[in-house]
């Protein structure tokens, strides 16, 4: 079987990495706002080191980012020219609610929304909206301490509610929470959580990991009782584990790395935790905080599909001595595998094998809403980007999911790049990191116009769209 004929071809983005305007339309303040670029970054985003102590003072890239809030009727009639049939884009959560915690929304904010969902729809685009993409109120991390605090679920299916009220008609295809699993390696970006000296982190992790799962079940339920036609997804930080060699211990560490991807997934796609899980609770000595209620709730209210981002498979192994670099999650080096200028391993026969295995394991539709490649573009004497390397990924992982579909007879619902346009990295925070179709002039420092120009990868791309596939 070819490629679906509505097959949802496009883009994916996130509004911490490209709108912009923090302090605009009423918008309060995020985690995401304040997470330093540079050399801080990464001791930031995983709790280690506290992220108040930045709350002043970095305004590049993130707060400014690509001003898509400014830009968007340009940016989206670029897609639409490109042919894109979905757009892949979250909300602020601190746009809806500024602090998070009120009981009115900032009328502002989803009038924002709905001008892009209703723009998105003049060019016959589907809007892919992800509820939260690493982002969460500063007041909420404040005042509540993130995620660990189970009134965060309250606020979530208040959040939640209003969106799918207001966007009735609108938007179909929902995601709960980015990349979910990322939750274990950066607790600022997936919970908002930065540790105290003292705390027991598997406690506080697994915790909070509880109440995301928990708030992700009633965005289901809620968005099938506002809607029937909400189609809710969960959204999965993939890339298979290899066994380094097929030396038992080595398979066995794969495994076991890959169960704990698979935790998130397995509970909102099968609607109870896994027996690996619990008994990894049972040797932390910690007590899954679940009341029957939510039991109940876990069980009828599993994802419709499974989206996941795919950018390199990863290696196991059993030797605790080796160690490599990865999208927030390090691995072992694959010694038969090229990677990025950023050490991001590429294998595209990986994207085929990760399709082959979260489609065994959940046997529901599966929906490939980021993969893309990270380069330093640099324009040629006329200015333009011949970006033939980023052709060459795009094709060649193309080709693997079509293979997975075809051969394997996956079911496939949509394939959207990641920043099909320039933005802020998530990892670097920085803007030098480029994946897109369009070039947007503005440099690491905050300098440019912001003016945007194609790169020779966007004809590209339109003719993939245009032949599907
Ligand atoms: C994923 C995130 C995205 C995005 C992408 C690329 O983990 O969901 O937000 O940024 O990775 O990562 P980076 O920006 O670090 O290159």
């Amino acid at each position: 079987m070819p490629l679906r004929k509505d097959f949802l071809w496009g883009g994916a983005t996130a509004a911490n990495q490209c709108e912009g305007a923090y302090n605009e339309g009423g918008r309060g303040l995020a985690n995401v706002d304040v997470i330093p670029h540079g050399s801080e970054r990464w001791a930031v985003v995983s709790g280690n080191r506290r992220m108040l102590d930045f709350e002043e003072g970095y305004y590049y890239p993130a707060k400014q980012a690509i001003d898509f809030y400014h830009h968007y009727k340009e940016d989206i009639r670029l897609f639409g020219e490109m042919g894109f049939k979905t757009y892949r884009m979250s909300i602020a959560w601190s746009r809806i609610y500024p602090q998070g915690d009120e009981e009115q929304p900032n009328e502002e904010g989803l009038r924002f929304y709905e001008e892009v969902f209703r723009e998105c729809h003049r060019y016959g685009i589907e809007p892919l909206v992800t509820i939260t993409h690493f982002d969460c109120p500063m007041h909420l991390i404040k005042a509540y301490g993130g995620w660990r605090n189970p009134k965060l679920v309250t606020f979530y299916k208040r959040l939640v509610t209003t969106l799918f009220t207001r966007y009735k008609g609108l938007v179909h295809y929902w995601l709960t929470f980015n990349e979910i699993n990322v939750l274990l390696h950066g607790s600022i970006m997936g919970a908002g959580i930065c540790f105290e000296p003292d705390e027991d982190r598997f406690k506080t992790l697994y915790t909070a990991a509880h109440h995301e799962l928990v708030a992700s079940a009633w965005a289901v339920k809620i968005g099938h009782e506002i809607d029937p036609e909400n189609k809710l997804g969960c959204m999965l930080a993939a890339g298979s584990y290899y066994p380094y060699s097929c030396k038992p211990e080595d398979v066995f560490a794969a495994q076991q790395e890959n169960h704990k991807n698979y935790f998130f997934i397995d509970v909102q796609s099968r609607g109870a935790y896994p027996a690996y899980a619990l008994k990894e609770f049972e040797r932390h000595h910690f007590e899954l905080p679940m009341s029957e209620e939510e039991k109940k709730l876990l069980k009828e209210n599993t994802v419709d599909f499974i989206s996941f981002s795919y950018y390199s498979s990863r290696v196991a192994s059993s030797d605790p001595q080796l160690q490599g670099e990865g999208n927030m999650m390090k691995g072992v080096k694959n010694p038969y595998l090229e990677a990025s200028q950023w050490g991001w391993q590429i294998d595209p026969l990986g994207l085929r094998i990760t399709m082959n295995e979260l489609y065994d394991r959940y046997q529901k539709p599966l929906f490939i809403v980021e993969n893309g490649l990270g380069a330093v573009d640099v324009p040629d004497e006329n200015g333009e980007i011949q970006d033939d390397y980023r052709i060459e990924y795009l094709r060649a992982h193309i080709q693997a999911m079509k293979e997975a579909v075809e051969q394997d007879g996956i079911d496939l619902l949509g394939y959207t790049t990641w920043g099909p346009i320039d933005l802020v990295s998530a990892g670097t925070g920085e803007m030098s990191k480029r994946y897109g179709f369009i070039y947007v002039d503005r440099d690491d420092f905050g300098q440019g116009t912001l003016q945007r120009f194609k790169k020779k990868s966007f004809a590209w791309y339109k003719k993939v769209i245009a032949s599907n596939g």
